[in-house]
Order: structure tokens, then C-alpha cells, then sequence
């Protein structure tokens, strides 16, 4: 079972930092793929709601440096 969630991003400010977002959350088991998007600050994440939480996901990217918020 896969999802598809867009949460707000906050903090990013090249290209370079949604690469780093977009690698925390692939690094996650359970996220199957992770679209960032800069211009639009966010991030649409497809995941297993089995395995994966939108609380990992914001932890991991806090570790990045940003922040996911809340969808
Ligand atoms: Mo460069 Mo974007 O440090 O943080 S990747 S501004």
C-alpha cells in the first residue's frame, strides 16, 4: 500500500537544499519516491503508511536542516 502526501517545506533556498531534503526522505524505509519542489516549497511523498510516518519524515528532514510541516 502506497500513498501520496505534499507537505509544506520550510527553509530551502537553492536547488541544493531539495536535493538534500529529497535524499533524507528517500533515505527513509517505506518512502518509495519524493518529489521536492522548490518553487513551490514543498515535498509530495509517496509512501507505505505501514512502514513509514509523516513524524519520520519531519525528523529526518529537521536532521537536514529544514522543515516538513504538517500537510
Ligand atoms: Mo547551499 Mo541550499 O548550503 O542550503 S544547499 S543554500
Amino acid at each position: 500500500n502506497v500513498i501520496e502526501e505534499t507537505f509544506p517545506v520550510e527553509g530551502m533556498t537553492c536547488r541544493g537544499c531539495a536535493s538534500g531534503v529529497q535524499r533524507s526522505l528517500t533515505k527513509l524505509e517505506g518512502v518509495k519516491s519524493a518529489e521536492v519542489s522548490l518553487a513551490d516549497a514543498s515535498a509530495t511523498v509517496a509512501y507505505d503508511p505501514g512502514a513509514a510516518t509523516p513524524e519520520q519524515m519531519q525528523q529526518a528532514v529537521e536532521k537536514a536542516g529544514f522543515k516538513l510541516g504538517k500537510r
